[in-house]
């Protein structure tokens, strides 16, 4: 199969991201970011976990099922969805991260666009804030990071969640989401957030019609910049539904774990994923597969 991302711009090295509990170092296949959605209303699981013990529960669960990350979010996303107070956020949020922390040692990423949020999040033992917004929403969110050593998601989103899927329109998507994402890249490096702190993700689904998820799939190489590493969040969406024909998100797994392996072709560096053991156990047996001494040959060496 053609891999799915031009050779030349495959970094040679990866550089590591910079948390402020160490580096985080890349293997072959991406690093497993599980979601938690401590919402009423997540297009998928809203509602399953807003009980704090089960969102706890559920974490724990997904560290053992191989989560190199967690992804703990307390507002949804989904395309309709009407924004939270910062109040109502922190109420969920917070006993979750209180109760998690202690409990598992992999880096926990905080998902919200809300500075307040991110703040208490951050004093509270999270290493890493996703902002769905690319920092846009709250003017305090670039300042807040600048001042701490936390990874960033810089994600890409035509528009906000409650509109973004009305019309959304691009005249050349992967183009428009690589110059947004470098851009955004250097703004944030002006005000003081390194770009060795930063991880770029196209925002699959957040105002992007089939054709447009399609196409910055299949050309993942154009998307990284700078040569920051990338994520990919695609679990579930309602894109996979349509290619599908399945209007039930939690059916979506085969989309989900098609959509995975497509990323490891691409080196991309973390997946954010809801099936985390179905994923993980796709995974090894793509490793296994992989030519041995695969990680130490040079890509462009590969297929030429
Ligand atoms: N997708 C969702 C939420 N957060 N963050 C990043 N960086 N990338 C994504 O693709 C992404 C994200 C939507 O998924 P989910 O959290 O399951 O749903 P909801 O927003 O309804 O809670």
């Amino acid at each position: 199969m053609k891999p799915p991302t031009s050779q030349e711009s495959i970094p040679p090295e990866r550089a590591p991201l910079e948390l402020a509990s160490g580096v985080l170092s890349w293997r072959r296949s991406p690093l497993l970011v599980g979601i938690v959605n401590v919402t009423p209303d997540s297009f998928s699981d809203g509602g399953r976990f807003l009980d704090p013990a089960s969102a706890v529960e559920r974490a724990v669960r997904l560290v053992e099922d191989g989560a190199d990350l967690l992804d703990l979010g307390a507002e949804s996303s989904r395309p309709g969805a009407e924004p939270v107070s910062a109040e109502e956020e922190l109420r969920r949020l917070m006993p979750v991260l209180h109760a998690l922390r202690p409990q598992v040692r992999v880096p926990l990423s905080v998902d919200t666009t809300k500075a307040a949020v991110a703040r208490a999040a951050l004093d509270s033992g999270a290493d890493l804030v996703n902002d769905i917004s690319g920092l846009r929403f709250d003017p305090q969110m670039l300042p807040l990071l600048a001042a701490r050593r936390c990874g960033v998601v810089l994600m890409h989103m035509q528009g906000e969640p409650r509109t973004m899927q009305a019309a959304p329109h691009y005249d050349d998507v992967v183009e428009e989401v690589a110059s947004w994402l470098e851009r955004r890249l250097q703004e944030l490096a002006a005000g003081g957030i390194a770009p060795g702190r930063v991880v770029l993700d196209p925002g699959i689904g957040f105002g992007k019609r089939l054709e447009d998820n399609l196409e910055l799939l299949r050309n993942l190489g154009r998307l990284r910049r700078a040569g920051r590493p990338l994520l990919v969040g695609a679990s579930r969406k309602a894109f996979l539904g349509r290619l599908l024909d399945e209007p039930v998100p939690d059916l979506r797994l085969e989309g989900d774990l098609a959509v995975a392996a497509w990323c490891r072709m691409a080196r991309v560096e973390m997946v954010r994923v809801h099936d985390v053991r179905a994923a993980r156990r796709m995974l090894l047996v793509l490793d296994a597969l992989a030519a041995p001494g695969e990680e130490k040959e040079p890509p462009r060496a590969r297929g030429a």
